[in-house]
């Protein structure tokens, strides 16, 4: 699809070479591309949504030169992308034809202090990095999503990442103590304080994150860290229904004194989908069942207490009849294998055909019945669509995610896609749900905002845009309807 079928804007801004020059000049030899070949990746999000356009693309090493390039770009009155790792799923990093602004080249871990559980990074960390500087000093940094060996922590702040872990430790949100922002004024807001608490007047940083670069560029974060987990039990099962991932889900909270760490569910299909693409994937189970869950539990103390802690507890779970079977991985490399099967769907869902994508949120309880209806809804309106809905049960957050069905070309399947997601969106807004868990905005949600949020919620966040972003220059055309 183009941009502009997103309602982007369909003629890129105008460039004037001037600021070609001065921007070139502010980043340095080593800190601008625009040799087609360099833009290339950056210009296409993953999903394939997009192909962007963008007459240079600069690299600053530092907030001050972030400031400069703002600065420059604003007297001009030409607009700005803000990019990490561009691993992000709704097209948010990618520009129009504006300049785009790469934060990779600020990749430094300022600081980390153990006693404090605090780590002070660029935004251009790789998230990656992150965990392994906390695991060096005996500290853990539990975001933890599938592209975290590329994605960047000023991106994960932009986007209020999530993934796999939340369900303990909480979203990007609640994991960020501090931020350093670049305002579209030119000016930067040192907010990088490294306190547990701090009620001087508004939360700001809490403005920026999940702003998706529309408000400010991230330059700096302090981040939390947490004690390292030394025991963790993973553990692959069978449930007895979809309803059973509820009851199972209350069940670990209690028997684990809360230690549970993930509650990922996914459904056949999804194993058959892995393993068709993947040969190293195995089904740890000798039966085939409809729905099963990855499970973890961890532990900080090395008492030997947590997979024994996790086997009583699945042991009554088969008791009271919520799972038929399971299996608690013996060794790092059977847990690895069991997280393979999750990690595989997601990279390998795209080759079975066009794939329609929902990222929901609907409460905790209603995910069955939610899936049961959509799952309703999308085979009355494209009778055969095979629908595969997996994701983070413990933060009732389901990726419902649609391939077209057998022997439906890709494009007459797509063509559906905004009845598709109508049929869905509707369905999760009657529990009061989220049709942007996740993943955020971007551009490819941008045209749903109107019907699911108010006009005081839309209003709100347009008045915090003009006062901050007065010329609409920062990544326009994203998030707002
Ligand atoms: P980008 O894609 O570069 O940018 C994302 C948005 O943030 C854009 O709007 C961009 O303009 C803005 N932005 C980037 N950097 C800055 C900055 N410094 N200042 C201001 N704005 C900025 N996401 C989840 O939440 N949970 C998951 O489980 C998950 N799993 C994934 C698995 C795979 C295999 C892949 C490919 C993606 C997954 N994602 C997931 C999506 C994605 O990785 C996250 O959204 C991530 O936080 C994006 O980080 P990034 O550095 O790649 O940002
Ligand atoms: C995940 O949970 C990611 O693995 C990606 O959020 C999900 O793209 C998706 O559907
Ligand atoms: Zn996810």
């Amino acid at each position: 699809m183009t941009l502009a079928e997103f309602g982007a804007p369909t003629s890129p801004p105008e460039v004037p070479s001037e600021l070609i020059s001065e921007l070139r000049t502010i980043v340095g030899d080593r800190g601008w591309t625009s040799d087609p070949a360099d833009l290339e990746p950056q210009l296409r999000d993953w999903v394939g949504y997009a192909r962007g356009a963008t007459p240079i693309m600069v690299m600053p090493k530092n907030a001050s030169e972030v400031a400069a390039v703002v600065k420059a770009c604003v007297a001009a009155g030409v607009p700005i992308v803000p990019q990490g790792g561009n691993t992000g799923s709704v097209a948010g990093a990618i520009p129009q034809g504006e300049i785009l602004v790469s934060l990779r080249r600020m990749n430094r871990i300022r600081d980390i202090d153990a006693a404090d559980y605090t780590v002070t990074v660029d935004a251009g960390v790789v998230l990656a990095e992150v965990q392994a500087a906390a695991n060096e000093v005996d500290r853990f940094f539990p975001l933890s999503i599938g592209s975290e060996g590329s994605c960047t922590i000023g991106g994960n702040v932009s986007t209020n990442a999530g993934g796999t872990a939340v369900l303990r430790y909480g979203n990007m949100r609640d994991l960020v103590l501090g931020l350093e922002v670049v305002l579209p004024d030119g000016r930067v807001w040192d907010g990088l304080r490294r306190l547990r608490k701090d009620n001087t007047g508004y939360a700001l940083k809490h403005l920026f994150m999940g702003a998706e670069g529309t408000l400010g560029i991230v330059t700096g974060a302090v981040l939390r860290l947490f004690p390292k987990p030394v025991e963790v039990a993973t553990a692959f099962v069978a449930l007895r229904d979809l309803d059973a991932s509820i009851e199972l889900l209350s069940l670990l909270r209690v028997a684990t004194g809360d230690a549970l760490s993930s509650l990922e569910v996914m459904p056949r299909i999804g194993i058959e989908i892995a393993r068709e693409f993947d040969p190293e994937v195995v089904d740890p189970l000798s039966e085939r069942h409809d729905w099963y869950a990855i499970v973890e539990v961890s532990g900080t103390k090395a008492d030997g207490q947590t997979e024994s802690t996790l086997e009583v507890a699945l042991g009554e779970a088969v008791e009271r009849g919520i799972l038929v079977d399971a299996t608690i991985a013996a060794s790092t490399m059977q847990a690895k294998s069991i997280w393979r099967i999750r990690k595989s769907l997601v990279l390998n869902l795209p080759k079975v055909g066009a794939e329609v994508k929902h990222d929901v949120a609907v409460p905790v309880s209603k995910q069955p019945e939610f899936i049961r209806r959509a799952t309703a809804a999308v085979e009355e309106t494209v009778p055969g669509t095979r629908a595969v809905a997996y994701g983070h049960f413990g933060d009732g957050n389901v990726h419902f995610n649609l391939c077209a069905p057998l022997g439906m070309d890709a494009s007459t399947f797509t063509a559906r896609a905004a009845d598709l997601h109508r049929a869905v969106y509707d369905i999760a807004a009657e529990y009061g749900g989220s049709f942007a868990a996740e993943h955020g905005i971007g551009i490819v949600k941008r045209s749903e905002m109107k019907r699911y949020r108010s006009p005081v919620e839309i209003d709100l966040m347009r008045q915090f845009k003009a006062l901050l972003d007065p010329d609409g220059l920062f990544n326009p055309g994203k998030v707002l309807p």
